[in-house]
């Protein structure tokens, strides 16, 4: 028996009201479907089982380096924002795990793990922060973690995130993300090779000490805090680091971290190629690390990299299991309507990438004709698919339309009484 933020009867009350237009919806585009030789309800089943993890950061306010504006009854700590991730997965079915940030989440285990049965959440990939300094630590951070010219420093930044692992062990995480901020901000400042000698030294420590079933994922950033040169700063010093690494090393996509117009898709195509694709964090953006909600700026972009997906899974490429992650900093919104958007955004690449006809699309590849090859694309791209989506909701116990029903139930209104002390959360995303 979990302990439900959102009544199922007032779920149940919701549906009812958008039970009949979905009903009618869903068979259409059914009908639609089956004249391609596609199934909805293969389709229908496949979106149900696609989960993406919460970031127990994302449902704090974030802000920038100028201000951040709070909202009202944001989560105190890690406790309060699991309830807000459990609503989140409740309404949507679709984030029933949650990615937890040391020492930001730092609790006692065997009280997350009760918090967490509780509510019906797990646990996702650990992340460590090494790019700023905790209260009270030995060395500091400011010139580097885990390449820092000074060895007891990169001691001191090994140790910490060996304990993101101890934790996450000890809660039933699998794998730890590390993304560190150790770069320069003016030419000489640093010796590259010397840099990334010592960032390679570091990490092979953090890798012996990870458990057998266990991966670990470099995160690469292009930029910021470093303005000049980042240690891990694109996915071809990223894959350097997984292959020197060994087995359980794999790169981690967060799509705002490279340059405009990059091509990401081409990039998670030749990381899956070579086996060392460890997943994502979801977010979108228009000029640089914006970490603005997925699939609220370029949509298309978000389709491409999952019809790169789709087209692993349809080669049935052994072991492949990327993680989905959302990394995401909300300032304008409420955390938890954007997350629920941004949770329903991803599946709906998803789903769109799901009734791509792959035949047609390889036989015009096939046959040089750019044209139809790319319209077989946006033929999958402009199809309505959230009847799929609210289906697979549905299906699951969730709401056909979670923000809706999210503002229905007053939670806000309610933890904010019961949040007096809100202290939100970090605006510091990566
Ligand atoms: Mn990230």
């Amino acid at each position: 028996m979990t302990d439900s933020k959102i009544s199922a009867d007032l779920i149940g009350t919701e549906n009812g009201k958008r039970a009949a237009a979905l009903t009618s919806d869903y068979a259409a585009l059914g009908e639609r479907l089956a004249r391609q030789g596609s199934d909805i309800e293969a389709i229908t089943a496949k979106v149900a089982e696609f989960f993406v993890a919460v970031p127990s950061w994302g449902v704090g306010t974030g802000g920038t380096r100028f201000a951040r504006f709070p909202g009202v009854g944001e989560p105190r700590g890690i406790f309060d924002k699991l309830d807000d991730c459990a609503v989140i997965q409740e309404l949507t079915r679709a984030t029933p795990t949650v990615s937890l940030h040391i020492p930001w989440d730092k609790a006692d285990p065997r009280e997350l793990n009760a918090k967490a049965k509780s509510l019906g959440l797990g646990f996702d990939a650990m992340n460590s922060n090494t790019f700023s300094d905790a209260p009270g630590q030995a060395h500091s951070y400011k010139f580097g973690s885990l390449s820092h010219v000074d060895a007891a420093t990169r001691a001191q930044a090994v140790e910490h995130n060996i304990e993101c692992i101890e934790i996450g062990n000890a809660i039933g995480s699998k794998a730890l993300t590390v993304w560190i901020g150790d770069g320069s901000n003016f030419p000489g400042q640093t010796n590259f090779t010397r840099q990334f000698e010592r960032y390679l030294a570091a990490m092979a420590d953090i890798y012996k000490a990870l458990p057998g079933d266990w991966r670990i994922f470099s995160e690469h950033k292009m930029y910021e805090p470093a303005f000049y040169s980042t240690v891990v700063q694109d996915w071809g010093s990223n894959l350097l680091i997984a292959q020197t690494l060994g087995d359980k090393a794999f790169c981690l996509v967060d799509l705002g971290h490279h340059a405009p117009n990059t091509n990401i898709e081409m990039i998670v195509a030749r990381l899956i190629q070579f086996n060392k694709l460890g997943g994502f964090h979801f977010n979108d953006s228009k000029y640089g690390d914006d970490d603005l909600d997925a699939g609220s700026i370029d949509p298309y972009r978000l389709f491409l990299v999952f019809n790169e997906l789709v087209d692993a899974e349809h080669r049935g490429i052994k072991g492949f299991q990327p993680a989905h992650m959302i990394d995401q900093s909300h300032n304008v919104t409420d955390p938890i309507e954007s997350l629920i958007s941004s949770a329903n955004e991803i599946r709906r690449a998803y789903a769109q990438a799901l009734i791509v006809d792959r035949a047609a699309l390889e036989g015009y590849q096939g046959d040089n004709d750019a044209l139809m090859a790319s319209d077989t694309l946006k033929r999958a791209f402009r199809a309505d698919v959230e009847p799929i989506l609210a289906q697979a909701r549905l299906l699951a116990g969730g709401a056909i339309d979670p923000i809706a029903t999210y503002r229905a139930s007053g939670y806000r209104a309610k933890v904010a009484g019961e949040r007096p002390a809100s202290i939100g959360g970090s605006g510091g995303i990566v």
